[in-house]
């Protein structure tokens, strides 16, 4: 055994001493200190051995082994220090590398814009659950089981109880429960619905709802909040109409038109010859909505209203599909900076 280490060592270093880069030296490494490498053999045999020469030999081995270990580490750090040279040098001619900057997607500058207008007439922006509860999308909100506008919302249902939310009314709730009038709050995100996918339609869709409460807050309020909002996002030319319209949670309840820009209000094809573009839904927040929250109906009154996010930016940036937001392709989101 000792002249078979003394052997093991001369043609270990002959060969070290001939290796001219990484790979002859990765493959000594393989060959000599691998898990079936020449050393683990060795290694091997200790068990044959009598019990005397057992530690001696360990020990030489073991020692032979570190020694391996040592130079091979030691010709790697060579290698490296000379690559390291080459790899560094910097051609300062090369022109520099241009990066992609990302940019805002059409429906979060329309949910950013919309929150920033109704902070500065004073609201606070609201955040809830994308699942919720069927007593706060519907029941809360006017809608009990058998009331036919839940066929509009069909939903996912996770549970008989629990569903992916159909509107971000069920936040507002959740938020005059937690708090006493007054309220003058945004609620704006995802909402779930099973629609079928076509140029106006998606089974995910963004909403932003609005809603204040307070003592004699009637519906002139809720004209002049919503037309001052028409004005900042579409222009200060832009005028609104408020036609009667039927939501289970509001009452009255109201649709709200602005006037096309296209056609200055005269009739054209976008406008389908009205002069007029639906733009939201809203009204007085129900009797039912307020009292089953906790409010006294007595004292307070309230104004709401909802749309949807997706239809404001079709209308802002003149789009006619609504899968383009959802398409992720470059060109239609580069145009928005
Ligand atoms: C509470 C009480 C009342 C919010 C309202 C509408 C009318 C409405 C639609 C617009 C387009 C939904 O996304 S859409 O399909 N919304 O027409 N939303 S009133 O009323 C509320 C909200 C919260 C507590």
């Amino acid at each position: 055994m000792d002249k078979e280490m003394e052997n093991l060592r001369e043609k270990f270093f002959k060969k070290m001493a001939s290796i001219k880069n990484r790979e002859e030296l990765q493959r000594i490494r393989n060959e000599y200190l691998g898990r079936k490498g020449i050393v683990a053999q060795m290694l091997k045999k200790i068990t044959s051995l009598s019990p005397e020469e057992k530690p001696r030999i360990g020990e030489l081995l073991n020692k032979i082994k570190r020694d391996f270990q040592k130079t091979i580490a030691e010709k790697d750090n060579d290698f490296l220090a000379e690559n390291s040279g080459k790899e560094e040098q910097v051609d300062i001619s090369i022109p520099g590398r241009n990066f992609m900057l990302g940019t805002t997607h059409p429906i979060e500058l329309i949910l950013k814009y919309t929150e920033e207008i109704f902070m500065g007439m004073g609201f606070c922006i609201v955040d809830g659950p994308e699942i919720e509860l069927d007593y706060y999308n519907f029941e809360a909100l006017n809608i009990p089981k058998d009331h036919p506008v839940r066929d509009d919302q069909d939903s996912f249902y996770i549970t008989p109880d629990i569903l992916l939310r159909t509107q971000t009314s069920p936040m507002q709730v959740r938020t005059m429960e937690s708090q006493p009038p007054p309220v003058r709050i945004i609620s704006a995100g995802k909402c779930y619905r099973r629609d079928s996918i076509d140029n106006t339609h998606t089974p995910m869709f963004h909403q932003i709802e609005g809603l204040a409460v307070d003592k004699d807050i009637s519906l002139a309020d809720l004209k002049g909040v919503i037309t001052e909002f028409c004005k900042q996002i579409f222009g200060k030319d832009r005028i609104t109409r408020f036609r009667p319209g039927y939501f289970p949670f509001v009452e009255p309840g109201v649709e709200v038109d602005v006037s096309c820009q296209l056609c200055q209000g005269l009739g054209c094809q976008s406008c389908g010859y009205s002069g007029w573009l639906e733009i939201m839904g809203a009204g007085m927040v129900h009797p039912n909505v307020l009292e089953m929250a906790g409010y006294n109906v007595e004292k307070y009154t309230g104004f709401a209203f909802g749309m949807g996010a997706e239809r404001i930016a079709m209308l802002k940036y003149g789009i006619n599909d609504i899968r383009l937001f959802f398409e992720n392709d470059l060109r239609f989101l580069n145009q928005f900076k």
